[in-house]
C-alpha cells in the first residue's frame, strides 16, 4: 500500500480547514455533518486513543499528531498513548480510550471498545468521496450553467478502482449513479466491468490507435473521483467547466494548469477526511 511521508502531512492543519470549507460551498453540509448523515451516527463525547505503531516502516513522523490534530479539530476528546504497539494499546485501553485508532503498513483501523464496531480506512475513505460528489447541491454549478439542476447529474467518472476506488464504486453504485471507470490496469478495468454494473471509460489522451482505429470515449464529466498513487491521471479530455474532482489519491491527480483552465473545485487531504469517515463508522447510532 502507498503509505503516507511527513511531506504528505506538512500542512495537515491548512489542508483540512480548507477542504472542511470546500466540502460545506459544495454540499451544504460541514464535514462533520457530512459524515454524520452517511452513517446516521453521532459522537457523544467518546475518549479517542491514538496508538503509535512501528511495525513494518514504523512510525511515520506527525502521522499520531496529525491524527490528534483531526480530532481536536473536530471538537473530539483524543490523545496519544506515550507508548507504541501492544504497550501503547494497553496504555490506550486502561486509561479510558471508548476508541482506539491506530495503523500499520497494511491497515489502519478504528475500533469502538464499547460497541464493538470496528472500521477500515480505504473502505472508509471511498465512501466519503465518493458521498461528497453525490450530494454536491445544484447550485454549486449556478456559475457555469443557465440550469444547474439539469447539470448535476449523477454521471460520476471514477479513475483508479483499487482498495479505496472499489468500496467507493459500490458506494456510487448503491447510491443509482451512473459510473464511468478508468483503470491504467487493463486487468483491473476488465474485472470490474465484468463485476459491477458499470460503464468502461477509456480517457481521449489514453487513447490507442487499434489497427487504425482510435478507441476512447469523448464524453465529459463534472464529477469525477480518482484514487491512484500517481499524479496528471486527470486529463483535460475528460473534463466540463466548473467540475468537481474528490480524490483521496496522493499526489493530486490533477495538474494547477487544468485546474484553473477549467474551474475545477478540488477535495483532496492526505488522513482527516478519511479519519472522520472511519469514526463516524463507529458512533453510536443517532
Ligand atoms: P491501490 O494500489 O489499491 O489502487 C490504485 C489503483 O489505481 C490501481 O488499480 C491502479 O491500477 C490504478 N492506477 C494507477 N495509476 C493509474 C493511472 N495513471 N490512471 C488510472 N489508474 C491508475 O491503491 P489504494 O490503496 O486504493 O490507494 C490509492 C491512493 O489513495 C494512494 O495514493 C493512497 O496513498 C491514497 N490514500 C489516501 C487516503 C486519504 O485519506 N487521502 C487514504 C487511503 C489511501
Ligand atoms: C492511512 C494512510 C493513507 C494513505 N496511506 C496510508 C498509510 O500511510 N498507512 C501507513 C500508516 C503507518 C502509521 C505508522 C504510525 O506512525 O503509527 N505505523
Ligand atoms: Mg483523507
Amino acid at each position: 500500500m502507498a503509505l503516507l511521508t511527513p511531506a504528505d502531512l506538512k500542512n495537515i492543519k491548512k489542508t483540512l480547514e480548507k477542504n472542511d470549507k470546500n466540502i460545506e460551498n459544495l454540499t451544504g453540509t460541514s464535514l462533520r455533518a457530512l459524515c454524520s448523515n452517511i452513517y446516521k451516527t453521532e459522537s457523544k463525547g467518546e475518549k479517542i486513543g491514538i496508538v503509535p505503531v512501528t511495525a513494518g516502516g514504523g512510525i511515520i513522523g506527525s502521522f499520531s499528531e496529525s491524527l490528534l490534530h483531526t480530532v481536536t479539530h473536530f471538537g473530539m476528546n483524543g490523545f496519544i498513548s506515550k507508548k507504541t504497539d501492544v504497550a501503547g494499546y494497553y496504555e490506550a485501553v486502561t486509561n479510558g480510550a471508548d476508541i482506539v485508532l491506530m495503523a500499520d503498513d497494511c491497515t489502519y483501523m478504528a475500533h469502538n471498545l464499547r460497541n464493538n464496531k470496528i472500521s477500515h480506512n480505504q473502505i472508509c475513505t471511498g465512501i466519503v468521496y465518493s458521498e461528497i460528489l453525490i450530494r454536491i447541491r445544484d447550485e454549486a454549478f449556478g456559475k457555469w450553467y443557465e440550469n444547474p439542476a439539469e447539470a448535476n447529474t449523477n454521471d460520476i467518472l471514477a479513475i483508479g478502482i483499487g482498495k479505496v476506488g472499489r468500496p467507493a464504486l459500490e458506494n456510487m453504485i448503491r447510491r443509482g449513479c451512473n459510473v464511468y471507470v478508468y483503470d491504467s490496469d487493463p486487468n483491473v478495468l476488465n474485472q470490474i466491468s465484468e463485476e459491477y454494473d458499470v460503464i468502461k471509460y477509456i480517457p481521449e489522451n489514453t487513447k490507442i490507435p487499434r489497427n487504425g482505429k482510435i478507441t476512447g470515449n469523448d464524453k465529459k464529466f463534472l464529477k469525477i473521483f480518482e484514487a491512484t498513487p500517481n499524479s496528471n491521471t486527470i486529463h483535460e479530455s475528460v473534463l466540463k467547466k466548473g467540475a468537481v474532482v474528490s480524490t483521496p489519491g496522493i499526489p493530486c491527480g490533477i495538474e494547477r494548469d487544468t485546474r484553473k483552465k477549467y474551474d475545477v473545485r478540488v477535495v483532496q487531504e492526505p488522513l482527516g477526511i478519511g479519519t472522520m469517515s472511519m469514526l463516524y463508522a463507529v458512533f453510536d447510532k443517532r
